[in-house]
């Protein structure tokens, strides 16, 4: 005969209790100059996701001071409908989509909604004990890693010093350098600077969609017998069509994705074909959720995939990723981490503790808070 049972909730049964949501601007060691704009501080916008049995955590970097109201106030709007519902960040982010559809899922509201998959799947590793990387299914290792701290818009003159700097940082032995300036001729001299400094390594570059499609045609061309290991966004982000002509007239890979919101802008540009490195953020992408959907359809098109910034939480994911590729080291947040994960022989390794594994210095939280 059957037997039937009183059901018991299973242990993974967990229930958002509570979202809080802080905002700090720390400043960057070597401020951002790029042509999407000078930035001397960072803000960060951190979220605490309370559950029945842990506590997730998750920052994201808006970029502008002026945006941290808005996402703030999204986040809390987000808040309000997780808290309570169990803890599920797959049901949180389809939920998510559906209710702020009327508002446009891409901005502020994928970036809020980024926040909240990123603490939910950290306090779901952190419940079930493991590193995020474990709870995915992979393991915690080294993942190879570029340091992007800097190499802003300067000067040449100033460029080979800090070359040498970066690449002493963390055993790095791979560089990305800022171009688009005035001229061809000051790409030129930026790039001669630090090949000059520290001889032939691995250089991506990355314009910041500085250029228009013709000038990109013939600036690529003047750049495409140097060896440089990729053009990231030479050209508006979303200018798909032109991104497949600059591919099929270079050589020199192009990258393209830190501006894409959610998988589909990937679908879309592998099914344009010409990209054969894409990046993404997880604040845009959607946060883990995302990440993990927009690398399938990478991994499917042998897209070979790197993450832009986020590094604490790439170094796991990049271990998951069918098509991983490079993992872009930025220290923009250590100075409000505590024990944080450092760079070492040009690797990132995720601490080896439950969930994504960011710890809070809440001092340094007091000390950089901003009032939102
Ligand atoms: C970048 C990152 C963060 C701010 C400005 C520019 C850059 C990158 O595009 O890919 O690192
Ligand atoms: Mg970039």
């Amino acid at each position: 005969m059957l037997q039937t049972s009183r059901f018991t909730p299973p242990a993974h049964d967990t229930t958002v209790r509570s979202v809080t949501v802080r905002a700090v601007s720390v400043p960057l060691r070597r401020p951002v100059i790029a042509d999407i704009g000078r930035f001397d501080e960072w803000p960060l916008v951190l979220v605490d996701v309370e559950t029945d049995d842990a506590v997730g955590n998750a920052y994201v970097a808006p970029y502008r001071s002026r945006s941290v109201p808005a996402l703030v106030a999204t986040i809390h709007d987000l808040g309000e409908d997780v808290t309570g519902t169990p803890l599920a960040p797959v049901d949180f982010a389809a939920g998510a989509a559906k209710a702020l559809n009327v508002a446009g899922t891409a901005g502020v509201t994928m970036d809020a909604i980024a926040a909240l998959d990123m603490a939910l799947w950290d306090a779901r590793a952190k419940a079930a004990g493991v590193p995020l990387a474990v709870l995915l299914g992979g393991s915690v290792g080294p993942v190879r890693a570029y340091n992007s701290n800097g190499l802003w818009r300067h000067e040449a003159a100033t460029l080979g010093a800090e070359a040498r700097d970066l690449l002493a940082e963390g055993g790095f032995d791979t560089l990305k350098l800022r171009l688009g300036n005035a001229r061809l001729a000051d790409d030129l001299a930026a790039i001669d600077a630090v090949r000059n400094a520290v001889g032939d390594i691995d250089l991506m570059v990355d314009f910041n969609q500085a250029l228009g499609l013709g000038d990109a045609i013939r600036r690529c061309h003047a750049l495409d017998d140097l060896g440089l290991y990729w053009f990231e966004e030479p050209i508006a982000y979303d200018n798909l069509a032109g991104y497949a002509l600059l591919a099929a007239k270079l050589r020199t890979p192009l990258q393209l994705g830190e501006n894409f919101y959610g998988p589909r802008d990937l679908a879309t540009v592998v099914a344009g074909g010409g990209i054969a490195y894409a990046m993404g953020d997880l604040m845009r992408i959607g946060g883990v959720t995302g990440w993990l959907r927009t690398t399938a359809v990478a991994g499917a098109a042998g897209v070979q995939f790197s993450n832009h910034l986020y590094p604490e939480i790439a170094a796991h994911l990049l271990r998951v990723t069918p098509s991983a590729h490079w993992l872009e080291w930025v220290d923009w947040a250590l100075p409000i981490l505590a024990d944080p994960a450092l760079p070492a022989d040009g690797h990132l390794t995720a601490p080896d503790r439950p969930g994504i594994g960011l710890v809070w210095d809440e001092a340094a939280i007091t000390r950089f808070a901003v009032r939102v």
